[in-house]
This record gives structure tokens, sequence and C-alpha cells, in this order.
């Protein structure tokens, strides 16, 4: 098991959301990530940390225009201040909660170095690893950021490993979220499976997508699985609903498996909105531990700092 961290993450420190008309504080703060990793060292866990790739790495998933537009903006916002779309499709932006920060296109690109680190290790036959990694990745699509992702982690990982090997690949997408970026990035790939299990977009932001009926399309039809279920819902449900995604997984048999692991599927979560407990992250470890592949686990969402903590130790000491 490798874990890698880069606390460039740091730099990035997104200060207001623009929530249904309201100003509020903005949840993905630097701490949600800081008490995974003192949990995990508190526990024996070894912290590596990442070589820097070169920023192409990124291009096999975002449009060069798109990263150039996002380093431009983040280089020239000044630091006491943060940068929110202003003409929606100008800017590269889908939501008013992903300011452009001075430190978001530094910190992303760290966060894309955890990933590619994470990938390497795998290719040198580790059998798990653990990208400890915000901002957060899998709402980002081809030329566009939102719902706090700038850098579709998750993708740009996909894509890294398939470069080396051409591989099949499983995206087991665990955030109470859709991922609507990563859905978007593979819906015409057969070579890519995708699974979510998510909030109902009737009910829960991304709002856009995560429905049963969209299954990937032309090639890609039936390589796109979505499970969206009622906000509230406990471990025995999810647990239930897990079983069905593993079972497309094990059907798809990968050769190696990401899982965006969002905890903010905690019953104590502010953002997201089921009822998972601690123990439940343990049986949701063990049973994707049974998936006999290559595992690399991406921080994605998770907004209450100490359930993230118990969230992630809990999932990451259960995986086998
Ligand atoms: C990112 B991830 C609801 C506001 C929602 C954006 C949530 C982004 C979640 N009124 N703001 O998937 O954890
Ligand atoms: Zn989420």
């Amino acid at each position: 098991m490798k874990i890698y961290y880069d606390r460039r993450h740091l730099f990035h420190l997104p200060m207001k959301e623009l929530d249904n008309g309201e100003w509020i504080e903005n949840p993905e703060k630097p701490e949600r990530i800081e008490t995974i990793r003192s949990a995990l060292e508190g526990n024996g866990f070894v912290i590596n940390e990442p070589r820097d790739y070169h920023v192409s790495h990124i291009f096999a998933v975002h449009t060069p225009e798109y990263v150039e537009w996002l380093k431009q903006k983040s280089m020239t916002v000044s630091p006491k201040r943060e940068y929110f779309p202003e003409v929606f499709g100008y800017d590269k932006l889908f939501d008013t909660g992903t300011p452009v920060t001075t430190g978001c296109y530094i910190a992303s690109l760290a966060g894309v170095s955890t990933v590619l680190n994470c990938v390497d290790s795998l290719l040198e036959d580790e059998a798990v690893a653990y990208a400890l990694c915000r901002p957060p990745g899998h709402h980002a699509g081809v030329a566009t950021g939102g719902g706090y992702c700038y850098f579709n982690n998750a993708a740009i990982a996909t894509k890294y490993y398939q470069k080396h090997t051409r591989g099949f690949v499983a995206i087991l997408d665990l955030d109470f979220h859709h991922g609507n970026g990563t859905q978007e990035i593979f819906y015409y790939d057969d070579t890519v499976l995708y699974v979510s299990i998510h909030g109902d977009p009737r009910f829960f932001y991304p709002w856009i997508s995560g429905n049963s009926w969209e299954i990937g399309e032309d090639s890609g039809e039936g390589f796109n699985v979505n499970f969206p279920l009622d906000g509230g819902i406990e471990g025995p449900e999810y647990i239930r609903t897990l079983t069905k995604a593993l079972q497309e997984i094990n059907d798809f048999s990968p050769d190696l498996l990401v899982v965006s692991l969002g905890t903010d599927t905690h019953a104590a979560d502010g953002v997201g909105h089921f009822g998972l407990i601690d123990s439940d992250f343990s049986m949701i470890g063990k049973l994707v531990g049974e998936i006999e592949t290559p595992k690399l686990i991406i921080q994605e969402g998770g907004y209450n700092p100490q359930a993230n903590a118990v969230s992630v130790l809990n999932f990451i000491k259960a995986l086998k």
C-alpha cells in the first residue's frame, strides 16, 4: 500500500461559494485533507511525497485551452481575492462554488502528481495506492471546471495507465455527488467502465447528470452505469447497491480499478445527504477489496474533517 500526498494543496484557499443566492463559507478547506493525513500517520501508514509530472499528461483529458486559461487566470488573480465566472461559457467554470484562486492551478497540478505517482507505483507492482489529494476532480470535464474540481484526477490517472498498458479500467465513483466530468470524458469509450453511486440528481447537485438511463453512447453504450439513490439512505441500502455496482465491475474484468472515494456520504457530512456511519466504511472497504485487480484510491469530496479521517481510515484498513 502506497500513499501519496503533496502539501502544495495548502496553496488553494477558496473562501466563499454562492449557494442558492447566499454567500456561504466554501467547504473545500485544507483541513479536510490534513485530518486524514494525521489519522493515517497516527496509525503507522507512511506518507510519500510525489515527484512532479509534466503538464502534458493533463492534455490527455483536458483541452490545452482550458488548462492555459486556468493557469493564466490563477496567476493573475490577487491573493486576497477570488475569481467567479462572469460570463458562463467564456469563463470555463460551470458553477459558483469553484472560484479561480491564486493557488488553484499549482494545487491542482500537485494533486495530479499524487495520482500519477500512485499509478507508477501500481505499474511497479504495488497492489493498492491512495492519492490523498485536494482539490477533488470528478466534476471537471474536458474543458470545464466546477464542483470544487479543476482537473479530473481519476480520468488523468486512467489515461496515463492506458498509455502505459493499453489496459481496461473500471472507475467506481463513491462520492455523494455524481461525477459528471468523469462520465462525460469516458461516455463514448468502451475501454473504461464508469460506475457511480450517488444522490439522485433530481434532488441533488450536479443536477445535470447521474440518471440511470445515462448508459453511454456509440461504442461506449453499456459502459456507463449510474445508481442514483434517495437522500438519507443508510448502510444496508448502500451496501446492497454497492454489491450491484461491484458485480458490474467484475463482469467487465478490468486491469485496474480506480475508486473515486468521496467521504461526503457520511451522516455527519454537511454537503452530502446520505446516512452512512463509521463502520459502513469498513464494510465498503472490505467489499471493494474483494475485487482482484490493482487499485487506485483517489480522494474526492468529504467536508467534515473528523468524519473524513475516520471514514478513510476504516476504508483503507479494510481494503486487502
Ligand atoms: C463536490 B464533490 C448545494 C451547493 C453545492 C457544490 C457541491 C460540490 C460537491 N446547494 N455546491 O462532489 O464533493
Ligand atoms: Zn461530493
